[in-house]
């Protein structure tokens, strides 16, 4: 039997709400890959669309965790962040990395800080040049559109691009030091939407192009880059796994839809089952 991969996934809890380590968590551990985590917070919901939440900031944790680790000589096949909620916790992941990224150490930076054009609810533009220190490190990153826009100091343009002006956001955001980029939410026109992933060794991109769904879905960008991390753990190549991502996302948006119930958070839970058998193939 082939030794199990181990993944380190950073994230907040948001307690109810579905998004960062409680998606990353069930989505990893269902793919076979053993997840430790580090949680950068716990909130009672996530900050989108919730009013009155509370937020426990764990700063001053995550170091005595990497201590601990690091005294067990830990070895990770991916480290995986998301959403960060200070500059000092971008330092620490960059030094996580620093600490504990080898030559077989994939690290997977989602930058989530924003979308629809805005930074989500605690931060301000200038948390996107923090973000971008980290995505500078990363081998992989996750960014939608807004995001790519904020780190790259471009006007947020919702839809109706051409392919030139993606695939120029593409080589600028490779150029900050990932060679995989995967560009998330990137509207060509009003009725469908694309996941646009670039290999820059292979000098190759791929889009994967849905259906546009309308509404607001919240925590489907956590769905999408666990989905994606753990297709590559299982040894998918990039654009397979963005098309695997992006059918179980997809996926899990329609059974929302279709369930017709008020939702915190997409169904990805009643996917999973096809998503484990879409690894496998
Ligand atoms: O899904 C991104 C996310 C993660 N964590 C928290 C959030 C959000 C998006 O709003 O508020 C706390």
């Amino acid at each position: 039997m082939d030794k199990q991969k181990r993944v380190a996934a950073i994230h907040d809890i948001s307690c109810l709400g579905k998004c960062s380590l409680t998606v990353a968590l069930p989505v990893l551990s269902a793919a076979g890959i053993e997840t430790a985590v580090i949680p950068t917070a716990v909130l009672s919901t996530h900050t989108g669309g919730f009013e009155n939440y509370s937020s426990m900031d764990l700063t001053a944790e995550m170091p005595k965790i990497i201590k601990h680790w690091k005294s067990l000589e830990l070895q990770f096949d991916a480290v995986y962040s998301g959403y960060l909620g200070s500059k000092e916790q971008v330092d620490i992941v960059c030094e996580f990395l620093d600490n504990f990224k080898s030559e077989n150490t994939l690290s997977v930076v989602d930058p989530a800080m924003a979308d629809n054009g805005k930074m989500y609810a605690l931060f301000d533009s200038g948390f996107a040049a923090e973000m971008k220190r980290l995505c500078q490190k990363a081998d992989i990153i996750v960014p939608n559109v807004t995001e790519a826009c904020f780190m790259l100091d471009k006007e947020y343009i919702p839809s109706g691009y051409d392919q030139g002006f993606i695939e120029n956001m593409v080589y600028r955001l490779s150029d900050l030091g990932p060679e995989r980029i995967v560009l998330t939410g990137v509207h060509f026109d009003d009725k469908t939407v694309s996941a646009v992933a670039y290999d820059r060794k292979a000098q190759k991109m791929c889009s994967v192009v849905r259906d546009r769904i309308d509404g607001m879905f919240h925590g489907t960008g956590d769905v999408f880059a666990s989905a994606l991390t753990a297709a590559l753990m299982n040894g998918k190549d990039l654009f397979r796994a963005t098309e695997i991502a992006v059918d179980f996302t997809v996926g899990s948006i329609k059974r929302t839809i279709a369930s017709g119930a008020e939702h915190y958070g997409v169904d990805f839970e009643r996917g999973l089952g096809e998503f484990i058998k879409s690894l496998e193939k």
